[in-house]
């Protein structure tokens, strides 16, 4: 409800003028004077009373109507979430539509279709030079199931390809741009001069540039070229692994990285492609989050362990804005490399959930002895609603859960 400011009652002030003041009559005055005076002021208090109370019927009119009004436009949007008493669904205060949750009749068949992004850690390159190619591509792509969303994005979709290389081995990248405009590829795991490797791409050209992986930990890369929020928001970032030194690590018996982002969308997808929604991407309400680009993949295909192996998770948070708080359900963190600061020394040991935030890694050591369904989230609760969410299966369990 919108507030309305009222000026305090105030008490005509006396000007400086030629006339001689009335106060020196009040002075003089006897008990009739004085009663005048309160009469006078009673008279100003009840006035303003009642403007002030047709003033609060007003606006109590209009939030009832304004509330109606929002009440009918929910009943109409997509059926994504489910109302409850005492919940208020009717959408934000922001006048940003939300298309959260979205979905067509057959999304569960959808979801099983879908085949979901290798979230498998690739082997590294063998040699001294590591050659990345990547190729970028403007796709209409799936980030949820039934929801297209037209992206400016990489010739495999989004997130662009998983590249894992050696601390210490030479990264040769070499840029295509297939899109309609210019583009560039900032690597987070390089120390190089940005104005000359990061430069833009025209339509139709590639540009090569090299650096050597002196860094361990898990690094984003995305498109640099202004405006940023909307490269990345449109789907071009990716990660890269640089692997520490053999015997830095426990060895891990299973590598699984992911991409966490927002999706930021002008229509709800569904008969036709959505695009980006730049009001929405500078007010950071996505309509949805996911792991690797695409809502809850990891739920109907659930990453899998055997007990008591230690799973080692890559996440690298892309954002574009959005940090992600990365939990996992019905266990604690073995070791996690905050930051992805892959030293030993630095790891935390025992804790529940740690901040990747949006344009940096982290890692993160599991050994789950118990066999079961675990759920991976961000436990910044929105964004499991909007769907940063996917299942850890250890040993050979049924079924998959909703968390
Ligand atoms: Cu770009």
């Amino acid at each position: 409800m919108k507030t309305t400011e009222y000026p305090p009652a105030r008490i005509p002030q006396q000007q400086n003028g030629s006339a001689a003041p009335p106060a020196v009559a009040y002075e003089e005055s006897d008990s009739h004077a004085f009663l005048a005076v309160v009469t006078v002021l009673l008279g100003v208090l009840v006035s303003v009373l009642i403007v002030f109370g047709i003033f609060m019927w007003f606006d109590a009119h209009d939030a009832k109507n304004a509330a109606n009004r929002a009440a009918a436009k929910a009943g109409t949007a997509a059926p994504a979430t489910h109302s409850m008493p005492g919940m208020d669904m009717s959408g934000g205060s922001s006048g940003l539509t939300s298309y959260a949750g979205a979905a067509p009749a057959n999304a569960d068949a959808l979801a099983t279709a879908h085949k979901p992004f290798p979230a498998a850690m690739p082997p590294i390159p063998a040699g001294k030079v590591a050659d990345v190619n990547l190729v970028l591509k403007d796709v209409t792509i799936d980030i949820a199931p039934g929801v297209k969303y037209s992206a400016w994005a990489w010739a495999g979709g989004a997130p662009g390809p998983v590249i894992h290389v050696r601390q210490g081995q030479t990264i040769k990248i070499t840029l295509t741009n297939d899109g309609a405009i210019p583009h560039s590829v900032d690597f987070h795991a390089a120390r190089i001069a940005p104005d000359k490797a990061f430069t833009d791409v025209l339509p139709g050209k590639s540009v090569s540039y090299t650096f050597t992986a002196n860094d361990p930990g898990v690094f984003m890369y995305h498109c640099g070229t202004k405006p940023v929020l909307a490269h990345i928001a449109n789907g071009m970032y990716g990660a890269i692994v640089v692997e520490p030194k053999p015997g830095v690590l426990p060895k891990a018996d299973r590598d699984y990285v992911l991409v966490a982002s927002e999706w930021y969308l002008s229509s709800d997808g569904l008969s036709k492609p959505a695009q980006y929604n730049q009001d929405k991407a500078h007010a950071r309400q996505p309509d949805w989050m996911t792991f690797n680009g695409y809502s809850g993949q990891y739920v109907k295909h659930p990453l899998t362990a055997k007990p008591g192996e230690l799973v080692r998770f890559w996440v690298v948070d892309a954002g574009p804005s959005l940090d992600t708080d990365f939990h996992i359900v019905g266990t604690i963190f073995d070791r996690a490399y905050a930051f992805g600061d892959m030293n030993p020394e630095h790891a935390l040991n025992g804790v529940q959930t740690v901040t990747v935030p949006a344009g940096g890694g982290g890692v993160f050591d599991v050994k789950i002895d118990q066999p079961g369904l675990y759920p991976f989230v961000s436990h910044a609760f929105a964004a499991v609603d909007q769907g940063q969410v996917g299942l850890l299966k250890v040993g050979d369990v049924q079924g998959t859960m909703s968390h």
